[in-house]
């Protein structure tokens, strides 16, 4: 006998080829109006166009940093169209497609990344946690947050569920593998969505792992599946059906949406260093907007009024983010005591009182201190 590891072929779950034809799957049927199909091609539109006018604000200076979707949009659109309003998405930092799902304003992230607020964010006012930077840590807390619903007797028909969204890298993290088995022994309602770019920065794939990422959730007791993380029916149908097994009380899912980033890691690093050119070329013939646009011409559900009217709203969408972001107000020295505690606290009252003094101990300082 030898030591072997099993190496098939990993199932990719694809119900539109990257030619715009569909296939129906017999685990994932998908029953979409011409309405909604063309709703999921507007919203991935539109998501590209802010983000690739948040990548020319920061080019402006406007910006400290933006973190690129570009190539992510079905993987995002799908499942976070997949969400219903009671669940809650834990995202890392590159989700934008999700927030915009999700209700969020786009000048909300964008402060973020200007560096004009000082938290305060509400996640439930859309479902949607506060962008995470540390990697893999929002896999915890969307576990505990999942069995914090369990344990309020929220799962089960009409419940809800959480998903966490991560990238390949983060599976190399101690926090998402804590993640895993805390929800596989629990039982946790959450999905756990893995944007798989092949790439964590300039680290490859296989520097991550020798198997497919979905099949690591067999370790841990629950199961995992590969989607075409470029075909925005798979993402959708996949999703929900993982959402509602999180639902029904049958534990968590691990979705490894298989994509490629076409933009950098940020706008801070320079791909062609460690990226060969023909990955890329490869990669845009499988664009998951082309492939929709396909799609709907070829089946007479989207005509050229509409993919122009389309163009037309991003357009527009992408002036409007413009001036939305440069019309940000920066925040006021002593707004960052504000966001400490819901209540007033005297510790911080006092902290507050000093700063003042000291702000107007400069020279022809206001009130609320110069800046
Ligand atoms: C705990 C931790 N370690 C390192 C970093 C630095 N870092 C930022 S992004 C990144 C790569 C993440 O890759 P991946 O999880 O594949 O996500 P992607 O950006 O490709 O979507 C690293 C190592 C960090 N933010 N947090
Ligand atoms: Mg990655």
């Amino acid at each position: 006998m030898s030591i072997t590891t099993a190496q098939e072929e990993p199932e990719l779950i694809q119900l539109l080829t990257p030619d715009g034809e569909l296939r129906e799957h017999p685990d994932y049927p998908l029953d979409l109006t011409a309405a909604e199909k063309r709703g999921l091609y507007r919203d991935m539109v539109l998501v590209r166009r802010f983000d690739s006018e948040a990548v020319s604000l920061q080019r402006h200076g406007e910006l400290g940093l933006w973190a690129s979707l570009l190539g992510q949009e079905a993987a995002q659109v799908g499942s976070g169209r997949a969400l219903g309003a009671d669940d809650m998405a834990f995202p890392s930092y590159r989700e934008h497609g999700v927030a915009w799902c999700r209700g969020v304003a786009p000048k909300s992230l964008l402060a973020l990344f200007r560096g004009v607020t000082n938290g305060g964010w509400s996640p439930d006012e859309h479902g949607f946690h506060l962008y995470t930077i540390v990697i893999g840590a929002q896999t915890l807390h969307a576990t505990g947050y999942a069995m914090g619903v369990q344990r309020d007797g929220a799962v089960g028909d009409g419940g809800s569920a959480v998903i966490s969204y991560f990238g390949d890298g983060a599976t190399s993290q101690g926090d998402t593998n804590e993640a895993f088995n805390f929800a596989a022994v629990n039982n946790a309602p959450v999905v756990f969505f893995c944007q798989n770019n092949q790439w964590a920065i300039s680290e490859s794939n296989d520097r991550q792992t020798r198997v497919p990422l979905y099949r690591r959730a067999s370790g841990f007791g629950f199961p995992g599946l590969r989607v075409d993380g470029n075909d925005v029916f798979a993402s959708l149908a996949v999703t929900r059906a993982a959402l509602q097994h999180a639902r029904e009380g049958q534990g968590p899912t691990l979705i490894e949406a298989f994509t490629y980033r076409m933009g950098a890691h940020t706008t801070t690093d320079d791909p062609t260093r460690y990226r060969i050119a023909a990955e890329l070329e490869e990669w845009k013939l499988k664009d998951p907007i082309s492939r929709l646009r396909a799609h709907l011409a070829g089946t007479g559900e989207g005509d050229e009024e509409f993919f122009a009217a389309v163009d037309a709203e991003a357009e527009r969408l992408g002036e409007q983010v413009r001036q939305e972001c440069r019309s940000l107000p920066d925040p006021q020295p002593l707004d960052i005591f504000h966001e400490v505690y819901a209540e007033p606290h005297a510790h911080i009252d006092r902290q507050r009182a000093e700063f003042a003094d000291y702000l107007a101990s400069f020279e022809g300082a206001g009130a609320e201190g110069g800046r």
